[in-house]
């Protein structure tokens, strides 16, 4: 193990520093600060300590002058940053102890920082778990995306249905961040293309600027910090004085309202294509910005742009920056004299693509009138990139199609490399969305199965578990999470099970307490925490669980001394506010727990709760609490998840479907310590071709049958009893995700784990083998295999070569 580069520091000299700032850089004295205040002086205390470490390491990548990796990401889910800092410096009990000294309350100050929610979900919370996994491995990386102003709206509920409210994380001072004034581009919108003189000229119709906000990602032990540089919108002219001095007041401020717009708020949607020209022009202004920014870098080391593949890997998170490919060309060709066929092998030769999704509705395709509009010069390198493929191949796939243009297709063209984010997804991406490419392109689709970083994931976010594995097996696992393997040793050890069984309960309590200060709800914490949180779709199957909970309910009510295991039912996340079938299932959960939560019978077996506003946050207290984790998307749809790899990682094991990386959680784990039901994802191809399979399946099960007609009849929305009618007729004549078809197995399958939980030391001993066993699932090992299979760079700190988990 390397050691830290951080200096360790004394209790007493770390609350001078916060002592320090508190008047220097706050302008308070002890006596008068507010929580913010003490949040403030904390913060910058630690961020003092990460300068240095970030010094280094620039230094270090340009002496080395190597390749530097690029991670384009439209969402960076990164949360709060003052514990995740504070455990990466190994500064964690220190900080806590300081603030007691000073009469503060560590767990309070660090619940004061707003949850930075750049991101929808699991793709933005992946690009957060990379740029730590980055710096922990010390691979030279930025990360780029937007400073968008408002994050993901926040959510409350209305008599059960979902309400939003802007987000505004800053509205307080960001402490994390860097503003560079000095670093800035000008991004261009619009306009026409004309030739003179035999070359191509962009004459672009509107500029707006962008400039870069650094916040440095330090990694575990302090020993490498790399860059997360996020770009804000700001007008080239502050104010067009030639049409104020008209009196065109409107007009005047235009170039500003188009800027601040651009930055001003993330897109809520999770699947569904946006199709809006806002967005098209935030994906361009992000991804030229940080382009530019790149070959600036590269340029000014005196680089070649010919050997720029060999200095620069940029890695596309989905399909959202794919114009990266067209405006790299246009560069190359437009500023630098290079050829089409020279300016498409070398962007292709920096650039890989990496597929979240092979839902339909949510590959990315622009009208190409649209698309015109905006980035008109782009549309014609489309059109060469288009040619140079069709040349190259065999193929009749194309990029513009019916009056399209299709981002994946344009990705997949440009990029030496496409990874799927599991080996079923890997296999279905060959197979269905890019088949023909696949066939055109052999070799160029891998797969990179997603991982999650324990750092955030165990070592902070579960303190007891975090104790219980030190003492059993020592202190190295967080960087080299394999190592927990060696806990499976200890599983037959009753002294072991005993404490595993005391911290779950501790995780318990703790997320009791915040409940019930939070909402004033109680749960009884020896029920079973059964728990799904991710965003709210469909295919995810939110709905098929609350079928199961009402057919549970009925099924109490009838036989309510049949020794039932008692169960909590807690649900968490958001649906993107024009998903109306996603909020009718926030609804109806919410209606059916008003119902089942006040029914005197059931009460002390089966309770629903839906905290609101589910985020990174609340995922911290639930997920080291769950004793159930809820992985049931219809086969084949759910690319890879993480939220299953977090859940088993603290010891809850999966009830679930074989889908994404799910499959090799139960691999990893094994079957007899994971809860498999429904069709497999052939059998859900073929199952659509039966006719009313839904109505089919229906028919055969008395109980689904019942609980149907209970929410349809308005059992739960005694109010207004129509309220459910088009849900539940979707799912007797459509039903695309199944529900109807693995609902049988899925409740015959909750009874198995009714009875495995009510035998505590089994049930313990299956969730510490979920825990032992899944150290595959760090995104450490994720990392490495990018940087071995996709980017060849190397890690820069001296000592890596010999650790285990590193390619
Ligand atoms: C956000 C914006 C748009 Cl326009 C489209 C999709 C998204 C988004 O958030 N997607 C997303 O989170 N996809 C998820 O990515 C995870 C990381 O790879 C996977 O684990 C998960 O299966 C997938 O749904």
């Amino acid at each position: 193990m390397s050691k830290s580069s951080v200096p360790t520091i004394s209790v007493s000299d770390f609350s001078a520093d916060i002592l320090r700032h508190l008047k220097q850089s706050l302008g308070k004295d002890a006596r008068h600060a507010s929580l913010y205040d003490w949040r403030m002086s904390l913060s910058l205390a630690l961020r003092d300590h990460v300068v240095d470490p970030w010094f280094e390491s620039t230094r270090k990548t340009y002496e080395a002058r190597g390749k530097r990796v690029y991670y384009l990401s439209m969402e960076f889910l990164i949360g709060r940053l003052i514990e995740d800092v504070a455990v990466n410096l190994g500064f964690d009990a220190i900080a806590a102890q300081a603030m007691q000294s000073l009469g503060q309350d560590y767990a309070e100050v660090v619940a004061n920082e707003p949850d930075a929610a750049l991101g929808n979900g699991g793709l933005g919370r992946l690009a957060a778990c990379f740029m730590d996994s980055l710096s922990t491995l010390g691979i030279p990386a930025y990360g780029y995306g937007i400073r968008y102003e408002h994050g993901l709206f926040e959510q409350h509920f209305e008599d059960g249905a979902q309400m939003e409210t802007a987000e505004t994380w800053l509205a307080q001072r960001h402490v994390w961040e860097f503003e560079r004034p000095e670093v800035s581009y000008p991004i261009h919108f619009g306009g026409d293309v004309v030739e003179e003189m035999g070359k191509t000229i962009w004459r672009a119709g509107e500029t707006v600027m962008a400039s870069a906000y650094d916040t440095p990602v330090v990694g575990w032990q302090g020993r490498w910090a790399n860059t997360l540089r996020l770009w804000a919108a700001t007008p080239t002219t502050a104010f067009d004085l030639e049409s104020f001095n008209r009196g065109d007041y409107m007009a005047a401020s235009a170039p500003e309202a188009l800027a601040r717009t651009i930055s001003r708020v993330l897109y809520p949607d999770d699947t569904t294509d946006i199709g809006k020209e806002l967005r098209l022009k935030q994906e361009y202004f992000f991804t030229s910005a940080s382009i530019q920014d790149l070959l600036r870098r590269f340029l000014s080391e005196g680089g070649d742009l010919r050997a720029l593949p060999d200095h620069v890997a940029i890695q596309l998170n989905d399909t959202h920056p794919a114009i990266a490919g067209p405006e790299l060309v246009r560069i190359l060709m437009d500023d630098h004299g290079f050829e089409v066929a020279q300016a498409i092998s070398t962007a292709r030769g920096c650039l890989a693509y990496t597929n979240h999704t092979l839902l339909p509705e949510a590959l990315e395709r622009w009208p190409e009138d649209l698309f015109i509009r905006v980035l008109p010069r782009h549309h014609r390198i489309i059109q060469l990139i288009e040619a140079a493929h069709l040349a190259a191949t065999t193929s009749d796939i194309r990029i513009l199609e019916h009056g399209e243009v299709k981002m994946g297709e344009l990705a997949f063209i440009m990029a030496h490399h496409v990874n799927g984010v599991s080996a079923l997804h890997s296999d279905l991406v060959k197979e269905t969305v890019f088949s023909d490419l696949h066939a055109d392109y052999p070799g160029r689709i891998i797969n990179q199965t997603n991982g999650i970083t324990p750092r955030r994931w165990l070592y902070s976010c579960n303190p007891p578990l975090r104790n219980l594995i030190n003492e059993t097996i020592g202190t190295g696992w967080p960087d080299d999470l394999q190592q927990l393997d060696g806990l499976s040793d200890h599983v037959g050890d009753a002294g072991f099970i005993e404490k595993f069984q005391v911290a779950k309960d501790a995780n318990k309590a703790r997320l009791c307490d915040w409940l019930h200060k939070r909402d004033g709800v109680s749960l009884d914490p020896h029920a079973m925490f059964d728990v799904q949180i991710k965003r709210i779709h469909e295919y995810k199957r939110q709905l098929m669980n609350l079928l199961e909970t009402v057919a549970l309910w009925n099924e109490i009510r009838e036989n309510p001394n049949a020794g039932w295991t008692p169960r909590v039912k807690i649900f968490g996340g958001k649906a993107a506010p024009g998903y109306v079938v996603a909020k009718e299932i926030i609804h109806l959960i919410n209606d059916a727990a008003t119902i089942i939560n006040a029914d005197p019978v059931t009460r002390d077996y089966l309770q629903i709760v839906y905290p609101e506003n589910y985020n990174v946050s609340m995922a911290e207290i639930l997920i080291p609490a769950t004793d159930l984790s809820e992985q049931i998307s219809t086969a084949g749809k759910e690319a890879s998840g993480t939220g299953n790899m977090k859940f088993a990682l603290n010891g809850a094991p999966t009830i679930g479907t074989l889908d994404g990386a799910n499959v090799e959680i139960r691999d990893c784990v094994g079957a007899d310590n994971f809860f498999l039901f429904g069709l497999t994802a052939a059998q859900v191809t073929e199952r659509r071709s039966v006719p009313e399979y839904a109505r089919r399946a229906v028919e055969a099960s008395p109980r689904l049958a019942r609980v149907l007609k209970q929410i349809e009849s308005g059992v739960f929305s005694p109010s207004d009893k129509a309220r459910y009618h088009g849900l539940v007729q979707g799912l007797m004549n459509h039903d695309y995700f199944l529900v109807t078809c693995d609902f049988d197995s899925y409740f015959d399958t909750q009874r198995i784990v009714d009875k495995a939980f009510a035998d505590q030391p089994s049930w313990t001993r299956m969730a510490a083998l979920n825990t032992a066993r899944v150290g595959w699932f760090s995104s450490d090992r994720t990392i490495s295999g990018y940087a071995r299979d996709i980017w060849k760079t190397p890690s820069l700190i001296a000592s890596m070569g010999s650790r285990k988990d590193v390619a």
